[in-house]
């Protein structure tokens, strides 16, 4: 494939950091503190084995730690917000004290991501585009964190129902134009947000392929916004690689990761974070190749 010329963009962050998106493919790791995440649930319920854990991420070449604590398994059950805040806010407290990167809480709600920017992280991951609550938005104009705002329709219970579309990848990106649309209403600046077309989210298999497929496209790129994408051990890989359990999804999941990065993704999410580094420094190098010329 014919690698895609990534736009540049530096992400503001609180405190007067930043992250700067598109001269290499940034990691973002995945950390579930949830008891029933569909791949790694469970492993990572208790403060020092998630900080182990992120600090093994880091280690391994992480740029973003992300802390989830509501399971967006397909199905899964809806989390309270006392709950899930008593999750995620030690974690991202104890992460903020001792990992370098910037953490993100993977959240659809604005009382955790408050309480989780209050506690140290500076991105806030809403899989529901602000379609939950719009309140979270207010929670990024205020306190300058970053948002990522991903495509979803419905809940994680019901999102199926709603996976038709007339042409996917156009209907994706107007539907996250109007999630731009209510951040920015919100008072979030433009260059706080990164678009997400949420792969495997109300989408079937086919649709999750015809949006990897579909990043380059104009509908997607005329947004002109960083994009993050999470392909990671998703069962749409499944109809390219047979049945296998989600901690056997790897190599699949760095061929997506590599994908991702060729078609002009700023960030991929990942379990695997070691592995992800390398590929997707392997599609960084020919990027370098196709915008420079030979060497
Ligand atoms: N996928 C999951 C959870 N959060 N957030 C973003 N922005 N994009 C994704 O694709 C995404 C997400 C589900 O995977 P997990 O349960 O392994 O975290």
């Amino acid at each position: 494939m014919t690698p895609t010329t990534r736009r540049r963009y530096v992400l503001p962050l609180p405190g007067g950091r930043t992250l700067e998106l598109g001269r290499r493919t940034l990691v973002m790791g995945i950390l579930n503190v949830t008891p029933d995440s569909f791949s790694d649930g469970g492993r990572f319920d208790d403060v020092p084995r998630a900080v182990d854990a992120a600090l093994a991420m880091v280690a391994a070449g992480a740029d973003i730690i992300d802390v989830g604590g509501e399971s967006t398994r397909p199905g899964a059950p809806a989390v309270d917000e006392a709950t899930e805040r008593a999750r995620v806010e030690p974690v991202v407290k104890a992460l903020a004290a001792q990992v370098s990167v910037p953490v993100s809480v993977d959240t659809t709600k604005a009382g955790v991501a408050r309480a989780a920017v209050e506690a140290g992280a500076s991105m806030l991951n809403d899989i529901s585009g602000l379609r939950r609550d719009t309140a979270l938005a207010r929670v990024a104009a205020e306190t300058g964190a970053a948002l990522v705002l991903m495509h979803m329709r419905g809940v994680p219970a019901d999102m199926y129902r709603y996976a038709q579309y007339d042409d996917v990848v156009a209907d994706v990106a107007a539907e996250l134009a109007w999630s731009v649309a209510q951040a920015v209403e919100a008072g979030v600046p433009r260059e706080s947000l990164v678009i997400d077309p949420g792969l495997g989210f109300a989408k079937q298999a086919a649709q999750s392929w015809a949006v990897l497929g579909g990043l380059t496209r104009p509908c997607l790129r005329d947004l002109d916004l960083p994009i993050l994408l999470g392909a990671s051990r998703k069962s749409f890989l499944q109809e390219a690689i047979g049945e296998h359990a989600p901690g056997e999804r790897d190599a699949a999941s760095l061929a997506a990761a590599t994908v991702a990065a060729l078609s002009g993704a700023h960030i991929v999410r990942v379990h695997d974070v070691g592995g992800s580094v390398q590929a997707v420094r392997v599609a960084d190098m020919i990027s370098a190749v196709a915008e420079t010329g030979p060497r």
